[in-house]
């Protein structure tokens, strides 16, 4: 197994600059030579090509859907890549890039594992749709879309079926929801687990949740991370921090947990933008969480081997 490295330099999503930046900052920043210190064999796949566009057409395909195009075609790019790595047997690391890539990274792994679960750690709910969303900021929707809710042109990205059972998903550390997505959430058949909840429970009790919860119901998880997830305290250095988030070491928890349940089939890294970031702290907290989570990795395949 090789670890893939898939960059997305993709801010279209966001309507901010920077996060557009953080591939190459992460590579930069050695991610490679990080990962291969592991004991792996790294294949980088360089970055997926964004379409150039310009401000003036951001409402060009969609009203409330900017640069509805360009994010879609990102995706189909993304998907595709992130399909050839898993049937190869190895592993992709997704690093945005705006969180909209979750569209391309959740259809590409879908397509090699039939019954995919989702873990999205993340401040925000990304399950809004066009009719919802008070930003029309699509990497506020790519997990709505992805269960099947939401526009057909995110819901059929790459692929004209619904990526993911809406039960599959298992949401760590929301904080900041939109009001249509508190509404979805209320008869949601989903799993979410707010920061209220993460703060009531503990973090070693919602993992313990969450291995339960996937345990003999899912083939394979996708892990999705948004750096926000963690307090903005500690992680300034994205385009929408939130307060009273995750600590660095409940973040390193939740994705070593995964890794060594054997059960995580791919991971992305998303939403780091290197312009608002301030002394590299959200970039060495992600360099951390990747180097954590992946010497876990080992492990896990072990066990799932042995299981
Ligand atoms: N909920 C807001 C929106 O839909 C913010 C989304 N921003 C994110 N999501 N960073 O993770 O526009
Ligand atoms: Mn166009
Ligand atoms: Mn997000
Ligand atoms: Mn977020």
């Amino acid at each position: 197994m090789k670890i893939n490295l898939i960059g997305v330099p993709l801010h279209l999503g966001a309507d901010k600059f920077g996060c557009n930046l953080a591939p190459k900052t992460y590579r930069e920043a050695n991610i490679v030579n990080l990962i291969e210190s592991l004991g792996f064999e790294v294949f980088d796949c360089g970055d997926v090509n964004v379409l150039e566009t310009d401000e003036k057409r951001k409402y060009e395909h969609h009203p409330n859907l900017k640069y509805l195009h360009e994010v879609v075609d990102a995706n189909n790019k993304l998907a595709q890549k992130v399909y050839e790595s898993i049937s190869n047997g190895n592993f992709p690391l997704i690093l945005g890039g705006d969180h909209s890539l979750g569209l391309g990274s959740i259809a590409g792994a879908s397509k090699s594992i039939k019954n995919l679960g989702v873990v999205w750690i993340d401040a925000h709910g990304d399950i809004n749709t066009d009719i919802t969303s008070p930003t029309g900021n699509i990497h506020g929707m790519p997990l709505a879309a992805s269960f099947g809710i939401g526009h057909e042109a995110l819901v059929n990205v790459y692929e004209n079926r619904v990526k993911i059972k809406e039960e599959n998903v298992f949401h760590i550390a929301g904080r900041d929801l939109d009001e249509g997505e508190v509404e979805l959430i209320k008869g949601s058949k989903g799993q979410f687990y707010t920061m209220d909840k993460v703060k009531k429970l503990g973090i070693k009790n919602v993992v313990k949740d969450m291995l339960n919860y996937f345990k003999n119901k899912v083939d394979a998880i996708h892990v999705s991370f948004d750096l926000d997830s963690i307090d903005s305290l500690f992680a300034p250095g994205t385009g929408t921090p939130v307060k009273d988030g995750l600590s660095v070491e409940d973040a390193k928890y939740i994705l070593e947990s995964l890794a060594l349940s054997g059960m995580m089939c791919s991971l992305d890294i998303v939403e780091l933008n290197p312009v608002l970031d301030k002394d590299n702290k959200t970039l060495d907290i992600a360099m951390y969480l990747i180097k954590n989570t992946l010497s876990k990795l080992k492990y896990g395949l072990e066990n799932r081997l042995t299981a």
